[in-house]
């Protein structure tokens, strides 16, 4: 699946970029059921909020032959490759649940500040491409962006609690005024890309209807990870090139 030229344009101006009704509804129930099962289980991938509600499950495609097969479907490969112009292999991949009434916020932050200061990625040539699980709105969690930021490189972030959070004060030089914040929402099967150096976050979810997100972060074979200090389950240590499988990953499944 190639992206146009108007949505190469979109991204290369915003740093992101929704693609809609990329996945069937059928798919989407099966990465549900998937998902769920998979939050049942208690491993250390797989991170929960305070209260023991789950936030995120990390590498649960080492495991399960369903997502497995997902990480090589062209829709999500495709784009990516067309972008990066590289080969990829996958650097991370997770489901965050964002749950019912308990979902937490992610600050603000670039996801390239992790990635180049805790795993050694040189460049930000890596990408986040995620499939919307749920309808995600501007009440149950939606990722909020700051179209544009990704032109204006990494900002430095301190490590807290291994999350690189952004400074207070460099998000409020960046937003300051509603229009300097675009909100991503969708359907099910609706598909978000965004840059590494994208600056993002998102709020809690005290609605009773979850908002699951589940994110591919693909990599460059030629930016793969020099000195990762983070575990092998959220920056992954093996650069095996992912070949993009034309048929649904439904399909594919072995
Ligand atoms: O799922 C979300 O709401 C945000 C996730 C995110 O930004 C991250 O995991 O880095």
């Amino acid at each position: 699946m190639k992206l146009s030229a108007s949505q190469l344009k979109e991204y290369a101006e915003n740093g992101f970029l929704v693609l809609r009704d990329v996945f069937t509804q059928e798919e989407v129930e099966a990465l549900r059921s998937e998902s769920t099962t998979i939050f049942e289980h208690h491993r250390p991938e797989i991170w929960r909020e305070k209260n023991g509600a789950p936030r995120t499950a990390f590498g649960c495609h080492e495991y399960s032959p369903l997502f497995r097969s997902l990480t090589r479907d062209s829709r999500l490969v495709d784009p990516v490759e067309q972008i990066t112009g590289d080969t990829l292999y996958i650097h991370q991949f997770k489901v965050n649940p964002k749950v019912a009434f308990d979902g937490d916020p992610f600050p603000w932050h670039q996801d390239f500040a992790t990635w180049h200061l805790d795993d050694g990625m040189l460049e930000p040539q890596a990408m986040n491409i995620a499939i919307m699980l749920d309808e995600v709105t501007a009440m149950n969690g939606a990722l909020m962006f700051v179209p544009g930021s990704h032109q204006r490189g990494m900002i430095d972030a301190p490590d807290i609690d291994g999350r690189r959070w952004m400074k207070r004060e460099d998000i409020a030089r960046l937003i300051t005024k509603a229009s300097d914040v675009a909100i991503a929402t969708g359907q099910a099967g609706d598909v978000l890309m965004f840059h590494a150096n994208s600056v993002h976050g998102s709020g809690g979810n005290i609605t009773p209807l979850s908002r699951r997100i589940l994110y591919v972060t693909y990599n460059a074979v030629s930016n793969r990870l020099r000195n990762p200090t983070r575990p092998p389950f959220i920056a992954h240590r093996t650069f095996d090139p992912v070949e993009p499988a034309e048929r649904s990953f439904l399909l594919t499944l072995a």
